[in-house]
């Protein structure tokens, strides 16, 4: 289904999964049409016009959207749904059932963790440090079913050896799972690393405009993706016509996207990390990051996202943010925009405070999503609102 005959990715991006119909009476769009009929004619009882029947199951747009997303994470199918949450929902629902264990990365956006906790019931989960990958050899136990990893983390930026977690997963039948939402595929192609699956919150890179809500799940196992795509076509939770393009359309400038989150992310660790009101900078492009050797071994980039932790008290972080003017103070990341955010009283307010200290959240960790915005105006309002 992904089509493999360009290389680069950029070309890819731009080209693949929807290539101009030349035939004649076609119309020849260079852009995928934005296809909004919800259902299509039959010839007679039993025989379908074409390859479509109803919008839930199978829609032109939705379908060069799949197929784009899939070339990039160069793999065979990619499915796709109306968020990240119920992309991962599908997937637990494809390979979960109660009493089975799961392994997940102690930093884990906190909605994920909701999902395994509340929403699946029944399961055994082990939250453990997988940047030690002798943690997972701790942890697994005969029904472990499943690794979840993030890597980077949310919102601890950490970073695990995927290569070496997958293989170890696979010695022992235990599916992998990556959310490759922070670095992309332009940045990270966790299938090529030995993952069974990758699942993205395409809300945030892909998508890229903070305007559209969606999600999606990546692999080239045959039994599993037509697992994922009968829950997705039963279930309902599908991606509309009106995302889908959209996300088509992100995902073709996604590579200069991601340069420039990146360029800018640096700018701002390396002035962050020499300013004496910062306690520490979490951003593994930073030489001195413990995870940047890895990052370089198994990514092609570090991202746009980092976390720092202010001195201070929590009454402190809040006046740092009441100074910011072009960061916005809000959740999600991955758009145009600097967004900030904290951390203990957003994203992740509902993990426990105990295990949210246990992991590193701290009344100060703040989480910045770099925007492609100038780097000298962004570090120009942090040094107003540091007070410099
Ligand atoms: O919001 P949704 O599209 O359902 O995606 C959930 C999700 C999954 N995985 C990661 C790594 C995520 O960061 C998210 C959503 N995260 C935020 C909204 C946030 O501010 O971190």
């Amino acid at each position: 289904m992904a089509e493999n005959k360009y290389n680069g990715f950029s070309t890819r991006a731009i080209h693949a999964g929807e290539e101009t119909d030349r035939r004649a009476g076609s119309t020849g769009d260079v852009v995928v049409p934005l296809h909004l009929s919800t259902t299509f004619i039959w010839d007679e009882p039993g025989r379908a016009h074409s390859e479509f029947e109803y919008i839930r199951s199978s829609n032109p747009t939705r379908n060069a959207y799949e197929r784009k997303l899939a070339a990039l994470e160069d793999a065979k199918y990619a499915v796709a749904f109306a968020s990240g949450l119920a992309a991962e929902n599908a997937l637990m629902q494809a390979v979960l059932r109660p009493g089975d264990h799961v392994v997940a990365f102690d930093d884990l956006y906190g909605g994920t963790r909701r999902l395994l906790e509340e929403v699946f019931q029944g399961l055994e989960v082990s939250y453990v440090d997988l940047s030690d990958d002798e943690e997972f050899d701790r942890a697994v136990k005969p029904n472990t079913r499943l690794l979840w990893i993030e890597s980077p983390t949310n919102p601890m930026i950490k970073v695990c050896d995927i290569a070496a977690l997958a293989r170890k997963a696979r010695t022992k039948g235990i599916l992998t799972v990556v959310d490759n939402t922070f670095l992309s595929p332009y940045f990270q192609r966790p299938l090529a690393l030995g993952a069974d699956v990758v699942v993205h919150s395409s809300t945030k890179y892909i998508g890229g405009h903070s305007d559209v809500l969606g999600g999606a799940l990546v692999t080239s196992d045959e039994g599993l993706h037509e697992k994922i795509r009968s829950i997705q076509n039963n279930a309902g939770a599908v991606l509309s016509p009106f995302d889908s393009y959209l996300n088509i359309r992100g995902l073709k400038t996604l590579a200069v996207r991601m340069e420039r989150h990146q360029q800018n992310a640096l700018r701002i660790a390396q002035f962050l990390s020499a300013h004496p009101r910062v306690a520490r900078v979490l951003y593994p492009g930073l030489p001195d990051n413990p995870y940047h050797q890895v990052v370089k071994r198994q990514a092609t980039g570090f991202g746009g996202m980092l976390s720092f932790e202010l001195e201070g008290s929590l009454e402190d972080a809040k006046a740092f943010i009441s100074h910011l003017r072009l960061f916005s103070l809000a959740e999600s990341l991955g758009g145009m925009e600097s967004l900030i955010e904290l951390p203990s009283l957003m994203t992740h307010v509902g993990v426990d405070p105990e295990v949210r200290r246990a992991i590193g959240i701290s009344d100060t960790l703040l989480r910045v999503s770099v925007g492609l915005e100038d780097a000298d105006d962004l570090i120009d309002d942090l040094k107003y609102a540091l007070g410099d």
